[in-house]
């Protein structure tokens, strides 16, 4: 229904073959401004892309332009790119989702300024195949087109587009055409699908309203499939949104996947607040991110980069100014590369293994690209020597070696959403990658769900550390048992999660090196050492209880006869209470456990001689104690179940 809006009509499909499923292609056009590629594009589909008033008005493309062919069982979904070199940042918008190239190039004018820059662009972005086209053939004889070629063949020489088709066509005469849509089709066909087991992410390159609908937003989707009726999430805002319904190659479909261009009906946000740039991608697995860490290659042509030197940046449809810092030397060469950091001027999405290019900061050229390393990477200090060889690593791409790596830079562990977000693997790559990791005694999991990861080498280290915190804390506590798990855990810092707490404190008690006792961390063995001075004063403690009796002194009346100080007097009270050789039996009021022994017996005889009921009259008659003991004394009786309140009463039990 939404292809009657204009906006997305020029997103139409042409001959439409019933065959399924097609392989999904999206090919890009390149070349020079007025080199005859929106023509070309819609001598092959019967779509113009250029769909803006402006753009048909001045006779030259803008902004990207879409449009669709179904041939011999390939689904192609076109960009066309404008040629103006004021417009190459639309076109690198463009020019990032696509499989294959169609480098356009009249035979009129051969190889020109803006035809190397986006060859350059697609080699930088890693772009495997193409189909060259030598337009406007109908406008040279023979000679100059077989010159043009050779011209051409010289230039791609050495290039992912060596070997490639270079067909002459005539949009004007239809001279080629048919020949250049089977080479697309052959070059289609040797183009790798793009995976749709990935996670679900499309660069948005438009947003727009239609009418009874609201928000759509375009764009060609990279990686995984969505579902109308699906959660999507925008970012960088982290926003999750309904999929209200989905469209590609011009028709309603439940269903979009990597390699085709889609138009994305969301519910819940104004067409405004979403821009070219932006990403809708599988809910949490994707981060706004400032920093990166990026191979980085220079074009022979360009000057010497400088670190901390400002750059554009444009990876996906996003484009952003970075601040270039070098990990290794002063400057980058020309026709070199080197491992860098990104600072980005504003949050955009990165995934791992994104081709992205750099511009000049002023006057903007291309000048490179390169490739994301770690896509949410911490700011560089002189003090992280091994971020370069952790960044070799995860060159190389072997997965345990760069989960170990990151584990290993990692001291407080890593979550699984944050290695999804830095590497993009599947959940399930991610947990086997973990467990033979785990095998080789080279990593733990100090949690399961969700998963968090800890190196080996840091898994030790919190385990000595905790066994010499416990070994300290006995030589400086002698009077007490243990360390209290909270205090225990407190003491190793912010930097130990958790999770790795409990997990090292499980492993030691595993191997008999500490031994839990409720709440009480303590060393096996470990057994508390009094000194003869000690003893004696401990004694003296028991004893003052023990002849007061029942009438309690305070703690702070015994503690004033003694000759020690207060806080190792305090410990031997702990001590007297732990052994329950005295007893609490309110926040103020500690009794002998002999003189307490007294009262069962006491409640016992009187129930028999006199009553089952006692007041607290009697109560204090029969111990002969004042109203200040009597009162929290009938509530531990009443706490013990000796006793059991009854209005101003015990009923003795
Ligand atoms: N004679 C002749 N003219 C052509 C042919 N293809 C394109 N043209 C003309 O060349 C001019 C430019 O064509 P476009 O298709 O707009 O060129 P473009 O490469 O898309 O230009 P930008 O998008 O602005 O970079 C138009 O006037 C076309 O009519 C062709 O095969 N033969
Ligand atoms: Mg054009």
């Amino acid at each position: 229904m939404w292809t009657k809006s204009p906006a997305l009509a020029s997103e139409t499909v042409v001959n439409p073959t019933p065959k399924a499923p097609p392989k999904n292609v999206i090919v890009g056009t390149a070349g020079h401004i007025d080199h005859g590629k929106s023509t070309l594009i819609e001598a092959l589909t019967g779509t113009h892309p250029d769909r803006l008033e402006e753009e048909k008005r001045r006779g030259i493309t803008i902004d990207l332009g879409f449009a669709f062919l179904e041939e011999s069982g390939v689904r192609f979904g076109f960009v066309d790119v404008p040629g103006h070199e004021r417009f190459v940042k639309n076109m690198l918008a463009g020019a990032s989702g696509i499989d294959l190239v169609l480098l356009v190039i009249a035979a009129d004018e051969a190889i020109r300024p803006q035809t190397r820059e986006h060859f350059e662009i697609c080699r930088l972005l890693g772009v495997q195949r193409g189909v060259i086209a030598l337009t406007k053939s109908d406008l040279v004889d023979a000679d100059t087109l077989g010159l043009v070629r050779l011209d051409v063949e010289e230039y791609v020489k050495g290039s992912f587009l060596t070997g490639a088709p270079i067909l002459p066509v005539s949009a004007k005469t239809g001279v080629g055409i048919v020949e250049l849509k089977a080479a697309l089709v052959h070059v289609a066909c040797e183009t790798r699908e793009r995976d749709t087991a990935r996670y679900f992410r499309l660069p948005i390159d438009r947003s727009f309203p239609v009418k009874g609908f609201g928000t759509v937003v375009t764009g060609t989707a990279i990686s995984g499939q969505a579902e109308v009726g699906e959660d999507v999430e925008l970012l960088p805002m982290h926003q999750v949104l309904r999929v209200r319904g989905l469209h590609s190659g011009g028709k309603a479909v439940e269903r979009v996947q990597a390699g085709q261009r889609s138009a994305v009906n969301l519910s819940g946000i104004e067409h405004t607040a979403i821009q070219r740039g932006m990403v809708i991608a599988v809910p949490g697995r994707f981060r706004a991110t400032r920093r990166a860490d990026v191979r980085l290659e220079l074009l022979p042509t360009a000057p010497a980069l400088k670190h901390r030197a400002p750059v554009h940046l444009h990876a996906g449809t996003a484009e952003t100014v970075a601040e270039v810092y070098l990990h290794e030397g002063v400057s980058i060469l020309p026709g070199t590369s080197a491992l860098a950091h990104f600072k980005l001027q504003e949050e955009i999405v990165l995934g791992r293994g994104d081709r992205f290019i750099i511009r000049q900061f002023s006057p903007v050229v291309t000048i490179g690209g390169g490739t994301i390393l770690d896509p949410v990477a911490r700011r560089p200090t002189r003090k992280d020597a091994g971020r370069i060889a952790y960044l070799e690593t995860l060159e190389k791409g072997a997965r345990e070696e760069s989960l170990q790596a990151l584990a290993e830079r990692n001291i407080l562990g890593v979550p699984l959403r944050e290695i999804i977000a830095r590497t993009g693997w599947l959940e399930n790559e991610v947990r086997a990658a973990a467990d033979s990791l785990t095998q080789a005694k080279q990593l733990r999991i100090v949690s399961v769900e969700p998963l968090v990861v800890l190196s080996e080498k840091t898994f030790v280290e919190i385990c000595e550390r905790l066994l010499a915190r416990v070994e300290r804390f006995h030589k400086e506590n002698p009077l007490l048992p243990g360390i209290a798990r909270e205090d225990l855990r407190a003491s190793l810092g912010k930097r130990v999660r958790p999770e790795s707490f409990r997990t090292a404190l499980e492993a030691l008690a595993q191997q008999k090196k500490l031994l839990l006792q409720a709440e009480l961390v303590k060393k096996p063995g470990a057994e508390i050492t009094l000194t003869p001075e000690d003893l004696r004063a401990k004694q003296q403690i028991e004893q003052a209880f023990a002849k007061a009796g029942l009438e309690a002194p305070s703690v702070k009346d015994v503690f004033a006869q003694m000759a020690i100080e207060k806080a190792r007097a305090e410990k031997l009270l702990q001590i007297l209470l732990r052994e329950k050789t005295l007893v609490r039996v309110s926040p103020e009021l500690i009794f002998h456990a002999a003189a307490l022994a007294r009262l069962p017996e006491l409640l016992k005889d009187y129930k028999k001689a006199k009553s089952e009921r006692i007041g607290v009259p009697t109560f204090k008659e029969l111990t002969g104690i004042s109203r200040k003991y009597a009162i929290p004394l009938l509530e531990y009786l009443d706490r013990q179940r000796l006793t059991r309140r009854a209005g101003d009463e015990r009923v003795i039990l």
